[in-house]
């Protein structure tokens, strides 16, 4: 399926609204989108490149976390897939207060992955899937 995908953002979800992660799921899912998933090196970098040039300060959601998941492992909450290709920041997934079962890409450090409480409100990033 990943070689389908349509690497489509829609720029009005990123920065219209900030939302919980399970309300920016909810939010790309009523668009008929899914939140953001990043299965390639090659998809992270035309990610960064539009975020730099469109919204280089802000911090968005994927859909990446590790909630309720058997292993305790991030996976891409849009496919059910393993993360594959990661870009974690340093020490980055720390889980830092035991608390941070969901995946952002931060405003600051080029957007490098941190985890981070699921309840924070944050901008996102939908994305559309193409028929195979
Ligand atoms: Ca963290």
């Amino acid at each position: 399926m990943n070689s389908y995908k349509a690497f489509v953002i829609f720029a009005f979800c990123c920065v219209a609204v900030q939302l919980t992660w399970v309300e920016a799921k909810h939010f790309c899912l009523k668009l008929g989108l899914r939140l953001l998933s990043i299965e390639t090196a090659e998809e992270n970098t035309a990610l960064l490149e539009y975020i730099g040039e469109n919204y280089p300060n802000y911090r968005f959601w994927t859909s990446g976390s590790n909630l309720y998941h058997p292993t305790g492992k991030f996976y891409w909450d849009s496919t059910g897939e393993m993360l594959g290709f990661t870009n974690w920041f340093i020490n980055q997934p720390d889980n830092q207060g035991g608390s941070e079962y969901c995946l952002e890409m931060p405003s600051t450090a080029n957007h490098m992955w941190n985890d981070i409480e699921c309840t924070f409100s944050m901008d996102f990033i939908c994305e559309a899937y193409a028929c195979p």
